[in-house]
C-alpha cells in the first residue's frame, strides 16, 4: 500500500494560506503528538519560514508521555515555542495564551515604536488534517466557533476568529503535501486518521499497525484483545476478529470488521498511549 492523498481542496487551501501569510505575525503549527515528525508538513514549514513559530503537540493524551517530552525538548532546541496539549480539556487555554504572549512581545514592541497601539496579533493555525486545529481554536475562544469532526477534511475554507481584543486567529483547512518523501510517513498519517480512509486498505493498514504496536509496546495487544501476540500479524487480526465476534457467513473471521475496530480503538487511545515517531 502506497498512501497519497492530495485532493483539490488542499491545493486551494495552500494557495489561500500563501496569500494570507503576509498578514500573519505568528504561525501556530499543530501536529499530532503520536507522530510529531511525520505530521509536520514541509509546505507549511516553508511558508512560515520567517515568522514566529509555535508548535503544539496536540492529542498528547493519546501519545506516550515520556516520548512526547523528548519531542518537546527537541523542538525547543530548534527554536520553536512548544507545548504539549490535549485541546479537548478545558484548562489548556491559559498556558497557550502565555506562550502566544511571549511570541508576540517583539511585534508589540515594534508596533509601539512606530506609534501603533493595540493592533491585534494575527495568528495562522496550520497543520495536516484531523490534528485538532478547530478544536484548539474553540478551546481558546471558550466556545464552539469552528466546526470539528472525527475525520479528516472537516474545515474546508478559511475563517477569521477574534479572541478577545488582542488576537485574530485564522483557521485553515488541514493540508497534506503532494508527495511523501518516505512511504512510512504516509502510512503513519493513515494510521492516526489524517488520510481519507476511503482510499486505504484498512485491513493492510491494521496489520501494519499491529506490527508496530507489537514491536514497540509489546504485550498491549495481548492485554487488550486477549490473544497471543503471534508473529503473523494477519493471523493475529483473524484471532482478534474471532474474539470480538466478527464472523462472516460460513464462519470465516471478518478481518475487515476487526481492522475497523483496531483502527478506531488505536485512534481513540483505547488500546494504550502510543508514540509511533521516536527520537533516537
Ligand atoms: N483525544 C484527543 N482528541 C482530540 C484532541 N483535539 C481534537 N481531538 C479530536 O480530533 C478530531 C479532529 O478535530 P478537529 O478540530 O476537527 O481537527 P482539524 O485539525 O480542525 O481537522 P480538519 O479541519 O479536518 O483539518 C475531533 O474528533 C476532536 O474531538 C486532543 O487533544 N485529544
Ligand atoms: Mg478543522
Amino acid at each position: 500500500m502506497d498512501v497519497q492523498w492530495y485532493p483539490g481542496h488542499m491545493t486551494k487551501a495552500r494557495r489561500m494560506m500563501e496569500e494570507n501569510i503576509k498578514l500573519i505575525d505568528i504561525v501556530v503549527e499543530i501536529v499530532d503528538a503520536r507522530i510529531p515528525m511525520s505530521s509536520r508538513n514541509p509546505d507549511i514549514d516553508k511558508m512560515a519560514n520567517n515568522k514566529k513559530r509555535i508548535l503544539l503537540l496536540n492529542k498528547s493524551d493519546l501519545a506516550d508521555d515520556a516520548v512526547t517530552d523528548k519531542w518537546v525538548e527537541h523542538f525547543k532546541s530548534k527554536g520553536f515555542y512548544v507545548l504539549k496539549l490535549d485541546s479537548r480539556k478545558a484548562n489548556q487555554a491559559k498556558k497557550t495564551m502565555k506562550l502566544i504572549e511571549e511570541a508576540s512581545k517583539e511585534k508589540i514592541e515594534r508596533d509601539l515604536k512606530r506609534g501603533i497601539k493595540n493592533r491585534p496579533v494575527r495568528i495562522m493555525i496550520a497543520g495536516i488534517p484531523n490534528v485538532g486545529k478547530s478544536t484548539f481554536i474553540n478551546s481558546l475562544a471558550g466556545k464552539g466557533v469552528a466546526r470539528t469532526g472525527d475525520k479528516p477534511g472537516v474545515t474546508k475554507g478559511k475563517q477569521w476568529i477574534k479572541i478577545g481584543k488582542n488576537i485574530d486567529l485564522l483557521d485553515t483547512p488541514g493540508i497534506l503535501w503532494p508527495k511523501f518523501e518516505d512511504r512510512n510517513i504516509g502510512i503513519r498519517l493513515a494510521m492516526i486518521g489524517s488520510v481519507n480512509d476511503e482510499i486505504l486498505s484498512k485491513e493492510e493498514l491494521s496489520v501494519m499497525l499491529i506490527d508496530v504496536i507489537k514491536e514497540r509496546y509489546s504485550g498491549s495487544i495481548k492485554d487488550k484483545y486477549e490473544v497471543d501476540e503471534i508473529e503473523d500479524s494477519y493471523k493475529l487480526l483473524e484471532d482478534i476478529a474471532i474474539k470480538r465476534n466478527c464472523i462472516k457467513k460460513g464462519a470465516a473471521p471478518d478481518t475487515l470488521k476487526a481492522a475497523d475496530i483496531i483502527l478506531d480503538e488505536f485512534r481513540g487511545g483505547v488500546i494504550g498511549r502510543f508514540s509511533l515517531d521516536t527520537l533516537e
